[in-house]
């Protein structure tokens, strides 16, 4: 197959902190090129490492914006001048709108700290623990209006110890999720996932 008919897809990723999981989506083959790393917070510490990898970055102040919606139609604008085909929540802290979710619908990630449905939201390792279970984990999936409860691509588990903290509960699931998100990502880079209702299902590869 031409490299012309098949290009290589352009991948936009979202952070709000440090940013481990998007620099773990640039150490490993992904199937496709990170183009821009964008951020509600400017002060983001994701943002450092994305511009010393040469990359483009942005920042958009959700306090600048009178709505969720404002601010929302704002980072699809900044998104958009990168032309992307497949846009990653890689530890990106701000609910995002129908505005948003519509803007990039179907091609829309996210990773979150737990097996979901179990614990959707916020502080999972520490409601993990506090509900005693034994497995814990996290969960690439496409984003929907609905916080957390889009179809799963993938999901790994770990097991919670007699003495983890949320601290080291998270720890482990973190390095879980440096595994999982370039898998996932490059799962749909590769055209191989499949969505019907909440399943997803992983295809063989293409022209492999
Ligand atoms: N937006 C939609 N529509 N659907 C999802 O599944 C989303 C989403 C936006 C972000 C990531 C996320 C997670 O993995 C995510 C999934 C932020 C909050 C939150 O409560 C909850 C979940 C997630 C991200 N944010 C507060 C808010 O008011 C702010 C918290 C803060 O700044 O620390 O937006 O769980
Ligand atoms: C990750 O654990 C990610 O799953 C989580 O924030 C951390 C970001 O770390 N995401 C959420 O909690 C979303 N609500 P990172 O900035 O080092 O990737």
């Amino acid at each position: 197959m031409s490299s012309s008919a098949n290009p290589r897809k352009r991948i936009a990723v979202l952070i709000s902190g440090r940013g481990s999981n998007m620099a773990a989506l640039l150490r490993n083959d992904c199937g496709g090129d990170v183009v821009v790393v964008g951020s509600n917070k400017a002060d983001a510490g994701g943002l450092d490492v994305a511009r010393d990898a040469g990359l483009a970055t942005f920042a958009v102040g959700h306090k600048d914006f009178a709505s969720r919606e404002a601010f929302d139609a704002a980072l699809v604008e900044r998104l958009n001048e990168y032309r992307p085909d497949v846009v990653v929540l890689a530890g990106f802290m701000r609910i995002l709108t129908p505005v948003f979710v519509n803007a990039f619908a179907g091609r829309l990630i996210n990773i979150h700290p737990s097996l979901l449905p179990a614990f959707p939201g916020l502080d999972t390792h520490q409601r993990a623990l506090a509900d005693g279970v034994k497995l814990h984990g996290c969960t690439v999936h496409f984003v929907t209006p609905e916080l957390d409860r889009g179809p799963i691509i993938a999901q790994a588990a770990v097991q919670v110890d007699d003495d983890d903290t949320a601290d080291t509960l998270a720890a482990k699931v973190l390095v879980q999720e440096h595994q999982v998100l370039p898998f996932a990502v490059r799962l749909f880079c590769e055209g191989r996932l499949s969505v019907e209702g909440l399943r997803v299902r992983t295809g063989p590869a293409r022209g492999g």
